[in-house]
């Protein structure tokens, strides 16, 4: 056990003894009504509150003096005939304690009853170092403890007698160490002994976590940033020695940091529309762990007039969010001029624009050149980032469609479930913006293998360019149908409402 005894001994307070002032006490002790004046009528001044013990017992007046009978135990008043302990303060607290520095309390024991209270033992714990019980009336124990230590020391506090306990506590580099000290006495209403509770709360500085994002706090997708964490100060000063960094990412991402989360100034690739909140942890040399984590949030929003993403998940997979190779299904994004045409594979009476070359742009195709041949148009679109398993994402930037209000034009948007690679059905989201807003999310949309979903036409003008024409015309097939429906002459794409146009076993042709 870490702990000392230095002994002294001696009394503080006596009954009837003189009003001596305790030598570690200080000036600052308070008077406690009648009670901490010991029974000699000389040094009591409230007569009503004096007790009478003359008489054996005989007349026991409160210290309120509202006992209507003496020697009548009740809740008001001591038990006839015994040692009543009471404490002052009940919780002793010490806050804002610099590391290293020293500072005493005073914990006042009174005898409220009518015979002498003998504190047999103290039991006196704590949960942390920089605790130290100075002293108990004259006798002058100290106990250093970070255990529970049990103190054999009969001292006496005469009938309506205080005693005095010194405490100190000692700043240490931890935030709060919480004690107990428990009085066992003779006190027949206290036989559980009398808890006081003690908290220390240290001011010990936290590391503090600051970090800037190079490019800011609103970038277009696929934007590479640039963490700094070198204004991130230690405790006292001290050197940054680990950090943590986590981000909240828009669901179904799952970018990560690199080189890790746990450099200094990593650097993070957001992807896909939407929020992302990064937060950074830091340890300094002492150990210390920022009491607060640095938090910022980053918008990502597209600047190309039409920005589409296609993210999924997997649930077969190992890892729904595993990223790259064969570790899931593989999911296309296809998005198609409007001179794409192919076999009509889905039936519904057109040629198809899927898998056209050059005039569908997906993966195999991901930087045609349509429209203009003029390179400062900006008509060509771009599959930008590519991935063989989910999460993905893929994406898709158009930054000057091509179309004019006397000659519209549209563009096909589909996704492809290329090859589950026997992972089973994928859940499929997609996302079109369109001037930095989100025009259209369809969320989770259950995709088999070689399954193509026509998500639907965006127009070129629209109402968003100044005609009447709706930006997008979703794909729906006859309500109630499957996928595979419209082929087999049950029901029609293109209608009003209804299910996801889904083809199934759409393969390249
Ligand atoms: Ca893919
Ligand atoms: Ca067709
Ligand atoms: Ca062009």
């Amino acid at each position: 056990m870490n702990y000392r005894w230095l002994l002294l001994v001696g009394m503080l307070a006596t009954a009837c003894g003189t009003s001596s002032t305790p030598v570690f006490v200080g000036a600052d002790v308070d008077v406690v009504g009648a009670f901490l004046l010991d029974a000699d009528a000389s040094a009591a001044t409230d007569v009503s509150a004096k007790p009478d013990v003359d008489s054996g017992c005989g007349v026991v007046t409160c210290g309120d003096g509202i006992c209507a009978s003496p020697c009548e135990a009740s809740s008001d008043c001591p038990q006839d005939c015994a040692a009543a302990i009471a404490v002052d303060p009940t919780v002793l607290t010490w806050s804002g304690m610099a590391a290293g520095a020293k500072q005493s309390q005073n914990l006042m024991i009174h005898n409220e009853g009518t015979e002498p209270l003998i504190i047999k033992s103290i039991l006196f714990t704590a949960d942390g170092p920089g605790l130290t019980l100075d002293a108990i009336g004259g006798l002058t124990n100290v106990a250093t403890s970070q255990n529970a230590v049990m103190l054999p020391v009969p001292v006496t506090v005469a009938t309506f007698g205080t005693q005095v306990i010194a405490l100190t506590a000692l700043g240490v580099t931890v935030q709060a160490v919480t004690g107990t000290l428990t009085l066992y006495s003779n006190d027949p209403l206290a036989t559980n002994g009398k808890s006081v509770p003690l908290h220390v709360y240290s001011d010990v500085a936290c590391p503090t976590a600051k970090f800037v994002i190079a490019e800011g706090d609103v970038v277009v997708p696929q934007t590479t940033l640039h963490f700094n964490s070198t204004a991130s100060v230690g405790s006292s000063g001290t050197a940054i020695t680990k950090w943590l960094w986590t981000v909240t990412q828009p669901p179904g991402v799952a970018q990560t940091f690199s080189p890790s989360a746990w450099t200094a100034n990593p650097k993070f690739v957001v992807d896909v529309t939407g929020e992302y909140e990064f937060c950074l942890n830091v340890v300094d040399t002492k150990q210390l762990q920022s009491c607060a984590q640095a938090c910022q949030t980053v918008q990502v929003v597209p600047s190309d007039a039409v920005h589409i993403e296609l993210l999924w998940d997997t649930p077969g997979a190992p890892t729904p969010t595993a990223l790259g190779g064969a570790t899931g299904a593989d999911l296309d994004l296809h998005f198609a001029n409007y001179l794409a045409s192919n076999p009509d594979v889905d039936c519904d009476g057109t040629g198809d624009p899927w898998f056209n070359n050059p005039f569908d742009c997906f993966w195999f195709n991901p930087s045609p050149q349509w429209g203009s041949a003029n390179p400062t148009i900006q008509d060509d679109p771009t599959l930008s980032e590519d991935a063989t398993a989910g999460p993905g994402p893929e994406i898709l930037d158009l930054q000057t469609p091509e179309g004019m209000p006397d000659l519209p034009r549209w563009y096909a948007i589909g996704a492809h479930v290329n090859n589950d690679h026997g992972f089973g059905v994928s859940n499929a989201t997609i996302t079109v913006s369109l001037f930095g807003a989100v025009a259209l999310k369809i969320e989770k949309i259950l995709m088999n293998s070689l399954n193509m979903w026509y998500v639907g036409k965006l127009n070129w003008p629209n109402q968003l360019t100044g005609t009447s024409t709706p930006p997008l015309t979703i794909c729906y097939q006859t309500p109630g149908s499957k996928p595979g429906d419209v082929c087999a002459g049950n029901a029609k794409m293109w209608q009003p409402k209804g299910e996801w146009c889904i083809t199934p076993n759409y393969k390249i042709p």
